[in-house]
């Protein structure tokens, strides 16, 4: 069996970090399994029509720790496409050399402590083993498709694809009735891309969402060598704005008329993106009434936009702005005003079955060739349970995790010694730009790697009283905003029987402060043991 330093399961922006900091920072021997054929993570397998970044964009969605990956790669779009994103992948591993230790198609289906050795032997799909001390997870936080168990799906006979797992084939909706199921950021990129060359697209919309008009742009070269020219001071921005290069507003609603506040929306609405949200006044996330202001405002924009006032009613959001994740939209409202688009919405006429050719809704029936799935994933946790991994006492962590996700700084578990996730339930995740908050993570796991190498300690775990208090901090946080008075998966609530908790670190920048001090404090939180 073949036995390296470290074991990293994912070759996503975090897992080829996490391979190029320790095997080329830190010198260790290092073996990457993947179950994808590529590199890539989540944009290797999310390659539905109209994917692209959601978040803060290009160039700032990217690695920031290499000057020459910095200046070596042109970002055409501000917003960039899953084939940009999955390209630049793809050059960050051919430049760094990373795919010589990479094992794609190669699922890990175990993962187990062997606490006399002090590491971790791994099976893959096919029964091969590896061991290693160390054992990394950078398994996704969006990775386990979640498939509805729809009465009667099974016997559908159209084709049936899910955005998160989209085939690598073309897929063409010309002449076909297609049927799409869900509006959260992966339907809205997909509809209005699938309703431009499908017969008839049908969409299912169980809950309304907001979204905020992307305004992607083609990124000038100019502004491309500004940002290169002072990438080290962006990235430090970054790591103390919540991931974020630029300064959010300091401005107070209730300094401001009601007519200067609408005046701010417009503006913010018209430079797009995420700005009015995090940039027309203070406190959007957890003051309800300004909250409140801001979701109308959109609303009223989503009245501008759709002609049919039924529809536009049925596509009304009634939660508070943000607390399910924030849309970056590229004409899924306006899509609503072609003759091939029709919307059920579903708390009014339910999904009753699937028949072999269709939908059946309570008010009737919805032929369809073709079904598209944007139903999300089992996020965050889904992906660790998926392997399952069994820890000190053979403990596994479906057990452990029953009805708690329990963590410490989101990146060690209590009874997993040596074993470390990139963005793990608690960690900031996606409340943080996720290539950048993947690399913080890495280094902070490389830095704890050095010293149990340094000290001559052979394992080092998450005490149970860190957990707890972690988990309260965590969700202290969160109850000091709007987040978890909506449903949406940030709890854990779309999939059915998840415990209810909500799953990520609100405030990045003092969580990388928080992982720097706990390590400057000798790893406190952690037990530690000697070399055996
Ligand atoms: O998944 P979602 P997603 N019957 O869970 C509905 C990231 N992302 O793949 O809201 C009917 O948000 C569900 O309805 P409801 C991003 O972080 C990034 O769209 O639960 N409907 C919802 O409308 C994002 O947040 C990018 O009531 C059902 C939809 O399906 C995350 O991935 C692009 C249903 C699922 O929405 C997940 O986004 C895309 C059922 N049984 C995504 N079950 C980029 O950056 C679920 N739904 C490129």
């Amino acid at each position: 069996m073949p036995h390296f330093d470290a074991i990293i399961i994912g070759s996503g922006f975090g897992g080829l970090y996490a391979l190029h900091h320790l095997r080329d920072m830190l010198g260790l021997s290092v073996r990457v399994f993947d179950s994808a054929g590529g590199v890539g993570g989540t944009w290797w397998y999310n390659r539905y029509p109209g994917a692209r970044v959601d978040a803060p964009s290009t160039p700032f969605y990217a690695y920031t720790f290499s000057r020459e990956l910095v200046e070596g790669w042109d970002w055409p779009e501000t917003q960039a496409s899953q084939g940009t994103v999955l390209a630049y992948l793809e050059y960050v591993a051919d430049q760094l050399d990373l795919r010589k230790d990479i094992q794609f198609n190669t699922r890990i289906t175990d993962a187990r402590y062997d606490e006399a050795a002090q590491g971790w032997t791994v099976e893959t799909h096919s029964g091969e083993t590896a061991s290693a001390q160390f054992l990394i997870c950078a398994t996704g936080a969006l990775f386990v498709a979640n498939r509805p168990a729809i009465p009667g799906i099974d016997d559908f006979t159209g084709k049936i694809c899910h955005t998160g797992r989209w085939p690598h084939e073309p897929v063409s909706f010309e002449g076909k009735s297609v049927a799409v199921i869900g509006t959260g950021s992966s339907g809205m990129q997909a509809i209005p891309e699938i309703a431009k060359t499908a017969k008839h697209l049908t969409v299912f919309q169980r809950t309304p969402q907001f979204a905020l008009p992307a305004r992607n742009r083609p990124l000038p070269k100019a502004e491309l060598d500004a940002f290169r020219a002072n990438w080290e001071d962006h990235r430090g921005s970054m790591i103390h704005r919540g991931g974020s290069p630029f300064p959010t507003t300091k401005l107070r609603a209730r300094d401001a008329t009601a007519e200067e506040r609408q005046a701010r929306y417009e503006q913010m609405w018209a430079e797009g993106g995420m700005q009015l949200l995090i940039n027309s006044y203070r406190g959007v996330l957890t003051k309800e009434a300004l909250n409140e202001e801001v979701s109308e405002f959109v609303r009223g924009k989503i009245r501008e936009t759709v002609k049919d006032p039924e529809t536009a009613r049925k596509l009304l959001p009634d939660y508070f702005i943000g607390t399910k994740r924030m849309i970056l939209d590229n004409g899924y409202f306006e899509t609503y005003n072609r003759p091939n688009v029709s919307l059920v919405d579903l708390r009014e006429d339910p999904i009753e079955t699937f028949t072999q050719t269709g939908i059946r809704t309570r008010k009737g029936d919805h032929p369809v060739d073709m079904l598209v799935l944007a139903t999300g994933f089992d996020a965050v946790s889904g992906s660790m349970l998926a392997i399952n991994p069994k820890g000190r006492g053979g403990v596994s962590l479906k057990e452990k995790w029953a009805d708690r996700f329990e963590t410490y700084l989101g990146t060690a578990i209590a009874d997993f010694p040596n074993l470390f996730m990139v963005h793990g339930p608690g960690s900031p995740g996606v409340f943080f730009t996720m290539p950048l908050g993947g690399e913080c993570t890495v280094n902070w796991i490389g830095r704890c790697i050095s010293h149990l190498r340094s000290t001559r300690l052979g394992a080092i775990e998450a005490t149970p009283e860190a957990e707890t208090l972690w988990d309260e901090e965590i969700q202290g946080i969160a109850a000091g905003t709007l987040y978890p008075r909506t449903n949406s998966w940030y709890l854990g609530a779309n999939i059915p029987g998840k415990p209810r908790q909500f799953l990520g670190h609100l405030n990045g920048s003092s969580y990388f402060k928080r992982l720097t001090e706990v390590a400057d404090a000798g790893f406190e939180g952690f037990m530690t043991e000697p070399v055996r």
